[in-house]
């Protein structure tokens, strides 16, 4: 499949390097890609792939059509719920995920504002928020990302016209410049009791006395096919999906330089990542599971 990315404006480093992140607002791909996409996501939450034996590496548990009258097109995401669904690494099992994710102008694009001779996908994960999902806590990527180098950096597209309704992705600038600390866990993404508790407890240990009122957050209000770049130690995350009756959905890839190799698991501790990892070949990630998609 070609690549279905248009050709991109000029990025700039230093933009991206003082805020952590950049805006495409125009579109990158077109609305009937975005409605492909979204087509397909349907069919990945109901278990069927086009990829030859493949499959994604996590599809939430999925139960719309029990819920849907016979005879009537289910609604998009399953319809209303509280329940934000991921799958991760779509492109493993769909050709139209797969032709944008390993898009040769994404990784070029990444390389080019992180400084990397070459880029390399971690991995893909396409985020539903059915009317009335609740908010994502805010985090950083990094982490939960276990490879030397440690630098990450995450394109997301949305796959719907952002509003501020649907709770789009929000982006901490300058957040990429803090600390380490403690992070959370996966699980966490996914608890909305308090979605900003974290990014507050940063904050302050950076000095920060008020984040409430002092934070510089740019929300990803863009259209269908828009997307933004980020470090993959910015700080984001989105809020409730409070339309009634509108889906939001958006894709983010994950990315990481084309040289990085697994980190030796301490403790025991392993990422979804390692499960790849191929005894024989050391600390590589091996090339069919983490496609280098541009280099220099
Ligand atoms: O779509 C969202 O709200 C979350 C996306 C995200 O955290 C990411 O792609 O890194």
């Amino acid at each position: 499949m070609e690549d279905p990315v248009r050709a991109l404006p000029p990025l700039s480093r230093a933009e991206f390097a003082r805020r952590g992140f950049v805006v495409l607002r125009a579109p990158i791909i077109s609305r009937d890609y975005c409605d492909l996409l979204n087509a397909r996501l349907e069919k990945l939450l109901r278990g069927e792939y086009d990829v030859p034996g493949g499959a994604p590496d996590k599809v939430p548990a999925f139960r719309t059509e029990t819920r849907t009258k016979p005879g009537k097109k289910p609604p998009p995401l399953g319809g209303p719920s509280s329940r934000t669904l991921q799958v991760i690494n779509c492109w493993k099992a769909d050709a139209a995920f797969a032709a944008l994710v390993r898009s040769p102008t994404l990784g070029r694009a990444v390389a080019e504002v992180m400084g990397w001779r070459g880029a390399r996908v971690a991995n893909d994960q396409a985020w539903g928020k059915p009317p009335g999902a609740a908010a994502l806590t805010f985090h950083r990527d990094s982490p939960y990302f276990d490879f030397v180098p440690a630098a990450v950096a995450t394109v997301w597209i949305a796959l719907d016209a952002m509003t501020e309704e649907l709770g789009p992705l929000e982006y901490v600038e300058g957040s990429h410049a803090w600390g380490d600390g403690r992070v959370g866990s996966a699980e966490q993404f996914f608890d909305s009791r308090d979605p900003t508790a974290l990014l507050y407890d940063a904050a302050r240990r950076e000095g920060i006395a008020a984040p409430e009122a002092s934070l510089v957050v740019e929300r990803l209000d863009v259209p269908a096919g828009g997307a933004g770049i980020h470090n993959g130690r910015l700080w984001h995350g989105s809020g409730r999906n409070r339309s009634r009756t509108q889906p939001r959905r958006g894709l983010g890839i994950h990315f990481v330089p084309a040289d990085a190799r697994f980190r030796d698991a301490e403790n025991g501790y392993e990422t979804l990542a390692h499960r790849f990892r191929d005894p024989s070949g050391g600390n590589a990630l091996p090339d069919h599971a983490f496609p280098v998609t541009w280099t220099m």
